[in-house]
């Protein structure tokens, strides 16, 4: 059995996801996998990713609510990349047949108008670069057994990217107080959670800035057009076939979500 490195960590994830096999931690095999490794998996993911003709789009963030912090046991938000192949057009089901365990978790979206890089961004100076504010759903889908990781873990993963789904109303982030912008999440009629955009970071500008400055440190910036996922406000919901998920906004309207 080889060692463990960036390539074969990468070709690892990739092969999970292209299979549909959940499969165990990487840390499980190699317990010294840290944070700048993992972060370099994730970037050799994105570029495997890129060769295949998909192109970058944006990026997410993770584990950015207590709510997910708690859930999935891991207590600092990290960033991931998002790709075309991950959109999810309006009232398209979930792609069960591309996906191992699918959950849904509501989400701000940012559309950027302008170039944002860190460091030093502020909340004020990230929402300032803010074309549009959506309201989103992303399918998330973990590469690793029952959800089950760390911090490196995870971050190698992508931030268990799947797919997402970007509501059609977009408003100018003056004419909102995304603090105070709340959502109710349905499964098939019932209301399951709700929160506030203040629990994503007490703002879900202070998740783009964290965002902006994360990507300044390692030499990249948010570029504009970019989709910007700020984080899930609530737990996950598994979206099992049959399902029917709803994300009600007060501002930014519903997004819908059918389980196939
Ligand atoms: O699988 C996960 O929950 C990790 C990704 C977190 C996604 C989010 O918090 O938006
Ligand atoms: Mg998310």
């Amino acid at each position: 059995m080889s060692t463990w490195d960036i390539d074969r960590a990468a070709t690892a994830l990739l092969e999970a996801e292209d299979s549909r096999t959940d499969r165990v931690p990487i840390t499980d095999e190699w317990p010294d996998l840290d944070l700048a490794t993992a972060y370099a998996v994730q970037d050799e993911t994105l570029r495997r990713r890129l060769d295949r003709g998909e192109k970058l789009t944006g990026i997410k963030l993770g584990l950015t609510s207590r709510a997910k912090q708690q859930r999935m046991n891991v207590t600092s938000p990290l960033t991931a990349w998002l790709t075309d192949a991950m959109v999810l057009p309006v009232g398209d089901p979930v792609p069960q047949e591309k996906l191992i365990h699918p959950r849904a978790e509501p989400e701000i979206v940012f559309v950027m108008r302008d170039r944002l890089a860190g460091p030093g961004v502020t909340a004020a100076t990230a929402l300032a670069a803010v074309g549009s504010v959506h309201a989103g759903i992303e399918v998330i889908d973990s590469r690793y057994r029952d959800f089950k990781f760390t911090l490196p873990d995870v971050v190698a993963d992508n931030a268990s990217s799947g797919f997402f789904v970007t509501g059609p109303v977009g408003r100018p982030p003056s004419e909102l107080d995304l603090a105070l912008e709340a959502c109710l999440v349905e499964v098939d009629g019932q209301v399951v959670d709700s929160a506030t955009g203040a629990a994503v970071q007490g703002h879900p500008a202070e998740a783009l800035a964290l965002a902006a400055n994360d990507l300044g440190r390692r030499g990249l910036a948010i570029e504009p057009g970019w989709v910007v996922l700020t984080g899930g406000m609530t737990d996950a919901v598994f979206v099992p076939p049959g399902a029917k998920v709803a994300a009600h906004f007060t501002n930014l309207g519903s997004v819908f979500l059918s389980g196939g």
